[in-house]
């Protein structure tokens, strides 16, 4: 065993070109149209990946007339979201039409950062520039100088870094996400823990869905930091909770706020915010104590239980209700049902992710599953694998791109040198690239290509060092489907990009299918695909040796080369379903050479993990206090008493997105802080009051929405908050500054680079006098 060196295989990132051949597929699509004609409208069935943002592509069936989309529906046959949609994809029309959308390709003198001085070019020009800048950059400073970002897994995710190899940078990721706090330290976690992302089953592998006679609902879903039912993320609809629901599950949810499935759990445990790995620990000590854990699954598959058990003796139900502010007997109560569950399922949100040491929390969780032996049996956590070995469709993975340029020539530069957790994971610190940025230590960074990302307004903590940071650079390029603040504080170049109903591709961001994106409409002036953008601007940066395709449906039939399906087949098909074992660790179909047990370095599930020895951690999984909070920080809480948790997903908005959209900002139309009555009373605060959120980082205005829902020592506030409405020669950047709850959340991630303070900070609150 390797300490300290985590596989790709761990990863659960198989490169494309090391995939088995031809998956064999589920489904039947006898009789299934991608097309046809409905009372005068052409109508096209697709998969709807972004943009306008989301995680998911759920089935649409979208109708046009006369060359324009007129309405949108959810496909009801399609597996995945059997006809629903939600507000945003309803209301697509609004984005797709907009008279703000992006429509040409723009260039701005570098002078004029911050100023809407934008002048209209062609693409030959855009492309013309963009290549003698990024040329002269590699030539003066090196490719690493250049930094290529993508905001969350919009559907740039997987095709960025061919845009990064293409440059020869290896700075390639999420643009100042501090501590690549979504999703990276849960897929961390469970590389780890389990070999692999494992993700709850309810019935999503399976075409015929809830009526596959191999699958049963779990017994108990824990949502645990996730609203299923509004944030629909990472490849989870929020209605299979529904149905499952409705098919017997059972709910626990761990939440500081009542939210809807939490008004429906059998226990809802109201945590204070970043305190969740205490209660892990403790439901886990309390089944061990009950006698509750599945000994048959730990003497199998597990490793180090002995260590584990002994670890958890500390983390009682009674220091965890004090630490996490909930009841000792509700603790034990949902102990005691997880324990004795047939089957049980973690359905874990970003809140785990958004708080410093989240990775741990991560493992906590992980380790409650394991010890419950809820592994890969029906209702419980199965694991996630790209389907069909589609790789790129699934998460960033250079791999995949190996035959498309020259590798990139100083890997070993790659921005991540403080942490050996990024290293070990081949990914940037965009905490340590904003250093550098400020500091050019230890190098510096002079040029940025920024996809699908807004990073001033809602994806980078301490907005107002990134603001500086990114009109220093020499040169810089933002494709996006509007004029973001993010692109009027620094974009040199400006790309337009196309909709999902404006062009074609491919989807398979979950592992459960693959599927096509079919064009319904001409692109609105000359937008183009992100995907297109990249592989064109890049074909400046290769030699005749590496091209493989001329045009974008030959790109898509290169991508799906080994699946046994090119685009044409793919679009007309709609969806494709592999097939689908469960107990894979008992049939050797986890593992590279198809040994039993889990893809971990020990081969099984590690309680105790060896890896975490080499990032000078401890092997079992720790709680620590958030670095600001009334406990870790008892002088800071007096002048910033309560606890601060933001970003809490709402319906009519993804991120930044959708304040253009005015049936969506009708839902939503100010940023608002949730703070109980009685704390609001406290502070002479009434619903509706503009208050001003303040704490040692910085400060901003919200409007104030009393409710019962959420704890009393808490307010939660949103977040990514800018006013397209404004005039964008207002010296503003559409307000981006004013209720940008950023300002008080530092770029600062956990101790191994990953995890960062996003859910779990201190801050004051008072009215703002008119
Ligand atoms: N409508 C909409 N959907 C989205 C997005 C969007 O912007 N809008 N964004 C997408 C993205 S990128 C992501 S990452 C996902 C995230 O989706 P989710 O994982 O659902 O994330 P949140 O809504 O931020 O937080 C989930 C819940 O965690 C609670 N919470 C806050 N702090 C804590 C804590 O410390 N502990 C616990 N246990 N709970 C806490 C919040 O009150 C909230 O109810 O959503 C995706 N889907
Ligand atoms: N305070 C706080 N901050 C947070 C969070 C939180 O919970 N609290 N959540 C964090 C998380 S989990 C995440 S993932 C990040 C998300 O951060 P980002 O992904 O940077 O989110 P957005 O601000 O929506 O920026 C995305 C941009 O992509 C554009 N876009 C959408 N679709 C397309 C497309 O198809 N092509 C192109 N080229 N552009 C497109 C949009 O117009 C938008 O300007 O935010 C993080 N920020
Ligand atoms: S979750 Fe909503 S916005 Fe995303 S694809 Fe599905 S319906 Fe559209
Ligand atoms: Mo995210």
């Amino acid at each position: 065993m390797d300490e300290g060196r985590v596989s790709q295989e761990q990863l659960g990132a198989q490169a494309q070109g090391e995939a088995k051949p031809v998956v064999k597929t589920q489904d039947d699509p006898t009789g299934r149209k991608w097309t046809w004609e409905e009372d005068g409208y052409t109508v096209i069935r697709s998969n709807a990946r972004s943009g306008p943002g989301c995680h998911d592509n759920c089935g649409v069936l979208m109708y046009v007339k006369d060359g324009v989309l007129e309405k949108i529906e959810g496909d009801p046959e399609n597996p995945y979201n059997q006809g629903r949609l939600c507000p945003r994809c309803l209301a697509f029309k609004e984005m797709l039409y907009h008279k703000d959308r992006l429509k040409y390709p723009m260039k701005r003198a570098r002078e004029d950062r911050g100023k809407n001085t934008f002048e209209r070019i062609s693409w030959d020009e855009a492309y013309d520039t963009i290549e003698r800048e990024m040329k002269r950059i590699i030539e003066e400073y090196g490719a690493h100088a250049i930094w290529v970002t993508q905001g969350t897994g919009r559907d740039i995710n997987g095709y960025g870094p061919l845009m990064a190899q293409y440059f020869g940078t290896p700075n390639y990721g999420t643009g100042f996400l501090s501590g690549q706090a979504c999703y990276a330290p849960r897929i961390f976690s469970t590389a780890l823990k389990a070999g692999g992302l494992f993700v709850c089953d309810y019935s999503q592998f399976f075409p015929d869905r809830y009526d596959d006679p191999r699958w049963e609902a779990p017994e108990y879903i824990l949502i645990w930091g996730n609203n299923p039912t509004v944030a629909n993320s990472d490849g989870t609809l929020g209605h299979w909770v529904v149905e499952s629901m409705k098919r017997g599950s059972k709910l626990i949810v761990m939440d500081p706020t009542l939210t809807w499935v939490a008004g429906k759990a059998d226990v809802f445990l109201q945590v204070r915010p970043g305190t969740d790995a205490a209660l892990a620990l403790a439901l886990c000590n309390q089944i061990i104590e009950d006698g509750l854990e599945d000994k048959e699954f730990i003497d199998l598959w597990c490793y180090g239980f002995d260590e584990f058990k002994e670890h958890v003796k500390e983390y009682t139900a009674s220091r965890a209700a004090e630490i996490c502010g909930v009841d000792e007997e509700l603790i034990v109560e949902a102990a005691r049902k997880i324990g004795n569950a047939k089957s049980a399922c973690l359905q874990w949100g970003v809140a785990m992710d958004h708080t410093s040491e989240g990775f741990i929390t991560g493992m906590a969780c992980f380790d409650l599953m394991a010890l419950t032996g809820n592994f890969e049996k029906p209702g419980t956590m199965v694991a996630a694998r790209p389907a069909y070995n589609m790789s790129v469709t699934w998460m960033p993975n250079e791999k995949v791109w190996r035959e498309c340029s020259a590798p990139v020539e100083h890997p070993e530069l790659c921005m991540n040198t403080k942490y050996p957790a990024l290293k070990a994971m081949a990914s940037t610190s965009p905490d340590m690239l904003l250093e550098a940025m400020e500091t050019g230590e230890p190098y510096p960074i002079k040029a940025m290509f920024m996809m699908q990302n807004n990073a001033i307004t809602c994806m980078g903590a301490q907005p107002q060092r990134i603001l500086p940071a990114l009109q220093k650079t020499e040169f810089n390029v933002c494709v996006d489907l509007f004029l973001t603040p993010t692109i009027l504080a620094c974009a040199d170049i400006v790309l337009p990009a196309a909709c999902f109903a404006e062009r074609i591709g491919i989807t398979g961001h979950q592992p459960y299918a693959l599927g096509s994106i079919a064009q319904a409409v001409e692109p609105l002036g000359e937008c183009r695909s992100d995907q297109r953008i990249i592989y064109e601007m890049g074909s400046r940066f290769i030699t005749d040796e590496y091209k493989h395709w001329d045009d974008e449906k030959g790109f898509y039939d290169y991508l799906l080369r080994k699946t046994g399906f090119d685009y044409e087949s793919l679009k007309e098909r709609v969806w494709a379903y592999p097939e689908f074992e469960y107990n894979k660790h008992e049939k050797g179909l986890l593992r590279r050479k198809g040994e039993l047990g889990f893809a971990t370095s020990t081969g099984r599930y590690n309680f105790y993990c060896p890896e975490m020895l080499h990032f000078g951690l401890s092997p079992l999984a720790t709680y620590e206090e958030p670095p600001e909070s009334p406990v870790s920080r008892p002088d800071l809480a007096e002048k910033y008493p309560l606890v601060l948790t933001t970003g809490a997903r709402i319906w009519g908005f993804f991120h930044s997105e959708h304040r253009q959209s005015p049936s969506m900002r009708k839902i939503h139309p100010d940023p608002t802080v949730l703070i109980h009555p009685e704390t609001a009373a406290k502070y002479g605060i009434a619903d509706g009051d503009w208050v001003k959120l303040e704490n040692n980082f910085g400060s901003c205005k919200q409007k104030a929405k009393l409710t019962v829902r959420i704890r009393k020592d808490t307010v939660s506030a949103d977040h990514a908050w800018w006013f397209p409405e404004r005039d964008p020669e207002d010296g503003t950047l559409f307000g981006v500054m004013e209720s940008n709850i950023n300002k008080l959340v530092p770029m600062r991630p956990g101790k191994v680079g990953l995890g960062a303070s996003y859910k779990s900070q201190l801050c004051s609150i008072a009215k703002i006098e008119e």
